[in-house]
């Protein structure tokens, strides 16, 4: 199979025009903004001129189908409120090239997806969630963004013609090619990763419910203050997990509103998330009851309401190991003694697909390990035997 380095870069770079922030080569391609449904109508389009059979479904999951039983390659487009321009966007352009090298000389029947709001604008990764039968739609419709917008009114938005839905059984597998977003490869000098195990998360947003007062006149000992009780919890937290974790454990409080966020006003509520993940189930739910104890105690001792919403996850899932067998001959057989077997510390729709069909996923470096930030990226030798060896494996299976 004959694959195109140059038509492939050239498509990634015409995808990152699709929301290109202007800084460096990031973009700002957040699911169902307008950008971001212009880009997977021209990315519908190059899979038709690719001769694959376009679909949408309810969700806004883009397939590009080969036929009856194929391959399924991809990964996802949308990006991160502040994202860089290979998160997703890699393994689904990769998907498209091999599907379209592959249908122009009568190869393997290898079929193309984007998987809609991966990054959790809604969910955790909506789209592959919804798809795989975790999320029920009717669910899904119902969550909020930051914004307090509903899923249903994001997506009624979309028209992107008729929907139809994709059955699992169309795929034998799923391959997904996505760039490290750490710094193993990178400081290692591997220049490709075969994954055998992708992380499991868990979500959840907090409210905590204090007493907006004045700042000058309310004395410390009647405040309510729910920027001091999120102050205390974050110290108590860390010093309580600290008690659990490994050393490749990793929690995330990345987003505060503080109400009313005045500098003259006792804060009177705060709404946060708080994220965490770890390979281990068994200590992802010991962290749930260690946050949990701990809401209690700083209600009590801040005389606050601790509200927390539904905690979402995902368990962790080992890769397909046939999948795996077959990335590593390849990667050796192109990059002999470059590359390693590594863990995914990232979420990857490849953990939802892994329950419907085998699944495998293949890494390439992420330059200084940065990714979720707008300098985000990869050398371009890389992408390119990155899609080399997604070509090789895509062709032995
Ligand atoms: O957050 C993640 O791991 C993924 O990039 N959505
Ligand atoms: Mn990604
Ligand atoms: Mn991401």
């Amino acid at each position: 199979m004959t694959i195109s380095p140059k038509r492939f870069l050239a498509d990634l770079h015409t995808l990152r025009s699709f929301g290109a922030s202007g800084v460096g080569k990031g973009v700002v391609r957040p699911a169902y903004s307008a950008v971001e449904i212009a880009s997977r109508r021209w990315l519908a389009g190059r899979m038709q001129e690719a001769g694959l059979e376009v679909r949408f479904d309810a969700l806004g999951n883009l397939f590009g189908l080969a036929g009856e039983k194929s391959l399924l390659i991809g990964s996802h487009s949308d990006s991160q409120p502040e994202g860089g321009w290979l998160d997703g966007a890699l393994g689904v352009i990769a998907g498209l090239e091999i599907a379209r090298a592959s249908k122009e000389e009568g190869g393997p029947p290898i079929s193309v997806v984007s998987f809609q709001d991966e990054e959790g604008r809604f969910g955790v990764l909506t789209g592959s969630d919804v798809w795989t039968g975790r999320l029920p739609m009717s669910e899904a419709d119902g969550l909020l963004d930051s914004g307090g917008q509903t899923l249903r009114s994001a997506r009624e938005r979309m028209k992107l013609g008729a929907e139809r839905s994709v059955p699992h059984d169309l795929f034998s597998g799923y391959l997904e090619m996505h760039i490290e977003q750490g710094p193993v490869l990178d400081s290692s000098g591997d220049r490709i990763g075969v994954v055998t195990d992708i992380v499991g998360i868990r979500n959840v947003q907090i409210t905590f419910t204090g007493r907006q007062n004045h700042a000058g006149t309310t004395p410390m000992y009647l405040r309510k203050d729910a920027f001091q009780a999120l102050s205390a919890f974050n110290t108590r937290l860390n010093e309580r997990f600290s008690e659990v974790v490994t050393p490749t454990t990793v929690w995330t409080i990345g987003h505060v509103d503080v109400h009313p966020n005045a500098s003259s006003v006792v804060p009177g509520k705060v709404v946060f998330t708080l994220q965490w993940r770890d390979a281990d189930k068994e200590r992802l739910s010991d962290m749930e009851r260690i946050l949990r104890q701990i809401c209690n105690e700083i209600a009590g001792d801040f005389g606050i309401v601790v509200d927390l919403e539904a905690v979402m996850g995902i368990d962790p899932t080992a890769m397909d190991a046939r999948m795996q067998q077959t990335l590593e001959t390849a990667a050796e057989e192109l990059a002999p003694g470059q590359w390693r077997k590594m863990p995914s510390g990232a979420l990857h729709d490849a953990s939802n697909v892994a329950n419907v069909v085998p699944s495998g996923m293949l890494f390439v470096p992420s330059i200084g390990g940065i990714s979720h930030a707008f300098d985000e990226d990869t050398d371009e030798e890389d992408l390119i035997l990155g899609l080399e060896v997604l070509a090789q494996a895509a062709l032995s299976l």
